[in-house]
């Protein structure tokens, strides 16, 4: 199925600047790189980047920032991100409108984008009255042990084109009440959601006398990301991308012995089990894999079912996957937006023919949409792909809408091939086995950051803590505790007695 026709470049072009101007944005146009909009695949208008000089302007004025910042009262800290919170959602609408016109996210995702950063912003607030350290025992009379936490420093962001502005929010709402100032590199493909970001934060900086410098915005290519990572003074680089990306900062942060906190690709996978509720399973899975046109670090991209269902489930996901309607993002009827680029398409297209060449078998979709109507743009159909084993296209995360479906027996087969990958972010197990599901999710289970029970792999809470084992990074953002990568402990031992007493039993003197 094909949605409505597509608006043109010209309509998306002035609703964007609409939205712009309803935000307060003052777009600096130029000519270094231009927005684009994959809606249709077409330049939307031509921006200028930020100079070395820039760069390193940013990162100054955020240190600068950061001195003032570290030692204003966290709760007053927590004033800046809830005004943060009430901007964003007095502009919910055009926000959300930037992301489907700059990222092609169907309208429903992109408000539920802009939703996220909401409630970022209220578990930020709530957490600036909560930085809570431990009082320990202390050995000796007469002592007291104690832990207290620390602002960090100059955190850099750096953040892709699929989550364009909850990933950011989800860094720099927490790094700004753990006292942080942020420097934040975007995707060069969503650089309006990006100014947009950026202005309402520095409105609500002046309204509340936070000053303008606790975030700055640098917008342009990798030479910029390179920056952020190479300079001492940013403390904690915290990158999402993909795992090669990864494997680049990872080390350089490392050698200056700086932090990292990594969100990279994921290769996530479902089982299906025999007593699953069959009908609830093909709702995540399909939101789970075509959802975003597969687009999310936590799409579903495998999908292990039992051998006694696998006829019937394939049969009926086969059958969902052949009404997915596709194109137009603004169409509310609408639940498959564009790829990012063709470029995104030539991957998924070379995924294709590597499994395909690999044994697998392509079930339904795979065709490319709306060549007519925008030759630029890449809208493709969700693809399911029958495969016997997971060979190494299959371990391979392509940012793409392609599931691979395979088949298992017992449940530690099942097990075994789900972590038979390189990456651990999302995972869940569909069952109405509660021994089984328990067994997914203990230690000898799932070996991902994220695993669920009866729900895909997609679309997490804020309130837990995001992120994944292995090549997806190690790193945790977001909710739960994950605030303690965004601050410095220091362990404290307060003698309030008259005496010397050194641990360990230790006399001196
Ligand atoms: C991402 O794709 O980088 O769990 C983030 C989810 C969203 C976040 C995805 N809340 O799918």
């Amino acid at each position: 199925m094909t949605s409505t026709a597509l608006p043109t470049t010209d309509e998306l072009r002035a609703r964007a600047r609409g939205g712009l101007q309803n935000i307060g944005v003052d777009v600096a146009e130029g000519n270094d790189f231009h927005a684009r909009t994959p809606i249709t695949g077409e330049s939307l208008l031509g921006l200028t980047a930020a100079t070395d000089a820039a760069t390193e302007e940013a990162i100054a004025a955020a240190r600068t920032a950061f001195l003032t910042w570290r030692t204003t009262p966290a709760p007053r800290r927590g004033e800046l991100v809830r005004r943060l919170g009430e901007l964003l959602r007095e502009h919910k609408s055009d926000l959300a409108d930037l992301v489907t016109i700059e990222a092609g996210k169907i309208r429903s995702e992109a408000l539920g984008e802009i939703q996220e950063m909401i409630d970022i912003c209220d578990f930020a607030v709530g957490l600036s009255r909560q930085l809570y350290g431990r009082t320990i025992a202390s050995e000796r009379p007469g002592h007291r042990l104690a832990e207290t936490w620390h602002p960090l420093g100059v955190v850099g962001v750096i953040s892709a084109f699929n989550f364009p502005a909850a990933v950011w929010s989800w860094n720099t709402a927490i790094a700004l009440v753990c006292g942080d100032t942020v420097v934040w590199k975007p995707s060069e493909l969503t650089p309006l959601i990006s100014l947009a970001c950026d202005h309402l934060l520095a409105r609500a900086a002046e309204e509340v006398g936070a000053p303008r410098d606790v975030h700055r915005l640098v917008l342009g290519d990798r030479a910029i990301g390179e920056k952020l990572v190479d300079d001492p003074r940013v403390a904690l680089v915290s990158a999402t991308g993909s795992t090669r990306m990864g494997r680049e900062v990872g080390p350089r942060v490392a050698a200056r012995f700086g932090r990292s906190l990594l969100e990279l690709g994921g290769n996530n996978a479902a089982i299906v089990a025999p007593s699953a509720d069959l009908d609830l399973a093909i709702q995540g899975i399909v939101f789970a894999a075509a959802g975003t046109a597969g687009q999310r670090c936590t799409t579903l991209r495998r999908l292990i079912v039992h051998r006694d269902i696998a006829g019937t489930f394939i049969e009926r996901l086969t059958a969902a996957y052949h009404k997915l309607p596709i194109g137009n993002p603004f169409d509310d009827t609408t639940l498959v937006g564009p790829l990012i680029s063709t470029t995104a398409l030539d991957a998924m297209r070379g995924a294709l023919s590597r499994v395909q060449a690999q044994g697998g078998k392509i079930l339904a979709g795979g065709n490319r949409r709306l060549t007519e109507a925008a030759p630029s743009a890449a809208y493709t159909e969700p693809v399911l792909v029958r495969v016997d084993e997971q060979t190494d296209v299959v371990r391979e995360e392509t940012f793409a809408p392609i599931l691979y479906v395979l088949t298992y027996d017992t449940l530690d087969e099942a097990i075994a091939l789900h972590n038979d990958v390189p990456q651990g972010l999302s995972s869940s197990i569909f069952t109405r086995d509660q021994q089984e599901a328990e067994i997914f999710l203990s230690a000898a289970g799932s070996d991902c950051g994220i695993a669920n029970v009866n729900i895909g792999t997609s679309g997490a809470e804020i309130g837990g803590a995001f992120g994944g084992e292995k090549d997806t990074g190690g790193g945790r953002e977001s909710g739960s505790d994950a605030w303690k990568a965004y601050m410095r402990a220091a362990t404290n031992t307060i003698n309030y007695s008259s005496e010397l007493a050194l641990a360990q039993g230790v006399s001196f003197l």
